[in-house]
């Protein structure tokens, strides 16, 4: 395994407070139910902590249903209760936020390099309009 894929993970506890039972679920991955081997941790999470290189997308219902709380890397949530959705989660997406942030550029950067990253809907400047060819009428003039 490599590094990257080994901090992309999120830790759950059964109580508030990381106490309680303990899971580290490695990602990326996606789970439509938490009734894992061996444990039944459908609506059974009440603190979590996200590992330093995911996201996680937790859903109150199984299969990604109804409400969605969305944590960031290294985040950590001592009380899902204040979010109203302690014992609630039952399905889980954990993503790798390396790959996500990889291909993010700052506006800085962008100025930098010249790179658009938006594109006007300007009609006046149409960007995928035809494009006059310079080539052919420089070749026909040097044929002179
Ligand atoms: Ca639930």
């Amino acid at each position: 395994m490599s590094k990257k894929r080994s901090d992309c993970y999120i830790e759950v506890w059964r109580e508030k407070n990381f106490e309680g039972e303990y899971l580290r679920i490695y990602g990326p991955v996606q789970y439509r139910h938490l009734k894992l081997p061996g444990a039944d941790w459908g609506d059974q999470i009440a603190s979590l902590r996200v590992g330093p290189h995911a996201f996680v997308l937790a859903y109150r219902d199984r299969n990604f249903k109804s409400a969605m709380v969305a944590f960031g890397p290294n985040q950590t949530i001592a009380d899902l209760g204040k979010l109203k959705f302690d014992d609630e989660i039952d399905s889980i997406k954990i993503i790798n936020s390396i790959k996500i942030l990889d291909h993010l550029y700052t506006d800085d950067e962008a100025a930098v390099t010249g790179e658009r990253h938006i594109e006007s809907k300007n009609p006046s400047r149409p960007t995928d309009g035809p494009k006059r060819r310079r080539k052919r009428s420089s070749a026909r003039r040097r044929g002179r």
